[in-house]
């Protein structure tokens, strides 16, 4: 019983160090319900890398860029999932908004 704190001394190290640990651009990627809930964290939207905005008005220039976090959240809605399509007009960015 004495090398109990050991071992969970070890796979806490393990969890904080190990190569499961994401990238840093990976951290706080998740997909969101909807608009309301990614411009709460990505104001002005977020797009892959050399998107344009598709409007007719002025175009949204400063959304976060991020292929990985705009995957997440260009998704067909499933029923019950986490996968929602918030890229409705299909231009690169989710939820642009000025
Ligand atoms: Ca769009």
């Amino acid at each position: 019983m004495h090398i109990r704190p050991l071992l969970v001394g070890t796979a806490v190290t393990a969890i904080l160090f190990g190569s499961v640990a994401p990238p840093a651009e990976a951290v706080g990627a998740k997909s969101y319900r909807n608009c309301n809930a990614l411009n709460k964290v990505y104001a002005h939207g977020v797009g892959k890398q050399g998107a344009v905005d598709k409007t007719s008005g002025k175009k949204v220039t400063n959304f976060k860029i991020s292929t990985k976090i705009y995957n997440l959240n260009n998704g067909p809605h499933k029923a019950g999932g986490r996968e929602y399509d918030l890229d409705r007009d299909n231009d690169g960015i989710a939820c642009e908004k000025r």
